[in-house]
C-alpha cells in the first residue's frame, strides 16, 4: 500500500479538491497533484513527459472543462474539443505508462434527454442528447467508451462513474458559467445584501435535478477504486431529486432572503429530469449521507468564508 501514487488530475476543482481531502485522510497514498499552471492536459507531449517522470500507479480523472446550462450551450466547441483533448492524453498515458488502475469521471449528462427515469447506466446510446449540453456530453461518452475499449483490448483496469449534478465548496459562483446551486447561493445571497425585491431565475423552475455533495461524491469514488471492476459505467447519485422551483425556495430559506422569484422563461430548462438510478453502486455498500438541506447550508458558510463580496 505504501508505494502507491494516486494522480487527481484536476484537484483545484469542485471534484477534485473533495478527491484530494478524501484522500489525504486514507493512509497509505502519496497524492501526485499539478496545477493548470504547471501541466497543461491539453498537450499531448507534456502528459506523457509528467506520466513518465512521475509513475502514478492510480489516476483519477476529475480536470475537466465543465459549467453550467448556459456556458455549455455557448461554448460548445471549447466543451468538445477541451475535454476530448484532455481525457485522451491522459487516458492514453496512464495506459502506455502502466497505471494500475483509472477512474474517469462523466456526468449524467450522458444519457439520452427522453430516456426512462431513473436513469439506468444501459440507457447509454439509446436515443439523442439534450441538445444544450451535447458538445460536454459527447466528449465524455469518448472517454467513458476509451476506457472501456483499453479494458476490453489490453486488459487495462479502466472504469467510468457517471455523477449527478455535485455541489460543495470549491464550486464554481460565477454567475455567467456556474451551475444552478452555486448561481441561486450567489444570487440570493446578494439581493439580501441590496435588499433587492426580487431574483431573477433561468427557465420555468420545473425541471428536476438531483444534488449529491461532493464529499459524499468522493467517498463514492474512493469505494469504486477500491471494489469496482467493470468495462459497464456506474451511476453516482443520492436516488432522489427535487423540482428547481423547490432548490429555490430550499436556498431563499437558508439565505434568509424575503423578497420574491422571478421565472425567465425566455432562458432554457434543459433536460427535463435526469435522476440517476443508483442501484448499482449501493450493491457495493456505499450511499450518499449528508442530507441536501445540511449541505446546502455548509456550501452557503464556505460562499461566505471566501467568495462573498458584500
Ligand atoms: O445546473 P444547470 O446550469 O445545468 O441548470 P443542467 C439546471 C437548471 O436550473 C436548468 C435552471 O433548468 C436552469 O434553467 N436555473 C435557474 C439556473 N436559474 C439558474 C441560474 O441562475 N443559473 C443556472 N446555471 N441555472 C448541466 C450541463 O446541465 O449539468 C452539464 O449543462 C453538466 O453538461 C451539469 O452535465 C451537471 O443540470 O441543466
Amino acid at each position: 500500500m505504501a508505494d502507491q501514487t494516486i494522480y487527481i488530475a484536476g484537484h483545484r476543482g469542485l471534484a477534485g479538491s473533495a478527491l484530494l481531502r478524501c484522500y489525504a485522510q486514507r493512509p497509505g497514498w502519496r497524492i501526485l497533484t499539478r496545477t493548470h499552471a504547471e501541466l497543461e492536459l491539453r498537450d499531448p507531449v507534456a502528459v506523457r513527459a509528467f506520466f513518465q517522470q512521475e509513475r502514478p500507479t492510480h489516476v483519477i480523472l476529475a480536470a475537466a472543462r465543465v459549467g453550467g446550462i448556459k456556458a455549455n450551450a455557448s461554448s460548445q466547441v471549447e466543451f468538445l474539443l477541451d475535454n476530448l483533448r484532455i481525457q485522451n492524453n491522459v487516458i492514453e498515458a496512464a495506459a502506455d505508462f502502466g497505471v494500475a488502475k483509472l477512474l474517469f469521471l462523466g456526468s449524467s449528462c450522458v444519457y439520452p434527454k427522453h430516456a426512462p427515469q431513473p436513469l439506468r447506466e444501459d440507457a447509454l446510446l439509446t436515443s439523442p442528447l439534450e441538445p444544450t449540453n451535447e458538445g460536454y456530453a459527447l466528449a465524455k461518452i469518448c472517454g467513458l467508451k476509451l476506457c472501456a475499449y483499453y479494458r476490453r483490448q489490453q486488459g487495462r483496469n479502466f472504469i467510468s462513474a457517471m455523477p449527478t449534478n455535485l455541489y460543495g465548496p470549491h464550486d464554481n459562483f460565477d454567475l455567467e458559467k456556474s451551475h444552478v446551486l452555486p448561481a441561486l447561493l450567489r444570487k440570493f445571497h446578494e439581493a439580501k445584501v441590496s435588499r433587492a425585491p426580487a431574483v431573477k431565475l433561468w427557465g420555468t423552475g420545473n425541471p428536476r435535478r438531483e444534488f449529491l455533495h461532493v464529499d459524499d461524491f468522493a467517498a463514492a469514488c474512493a469505494t469504486l477504486m477500491e471494489r469496482y471492476e467493470s468495462d459497464q459505467l456506474i451511476n453516482v447519485g443520492v436516488g432522489e431529486d427535487v423540482t428547481i422551483r423547490e432548490l429555490a425556495e430550499l436556498i431563499r430559506g437558508i439565505v434568509g432572503y424575503a423578497g420574491d422569484i422571478i421565472w425567465d422563461t425566455a432562458l432554457p430548462d434543459g433536460t427535463p429530469r435526469k435522476l440517476l438510478d443508483v442501484s448499482r453502486i449501493h450493491a457495493l455498500g456505499w450511499q450518499a449521507r449528508i442530507p441536501l438541506a445540511a449541505g446546502i447550508r455548509s456550501t452557503y458558510d464556505w460562499f461566505l468564508a471566501h467568495s462573498a463580496k458584500p
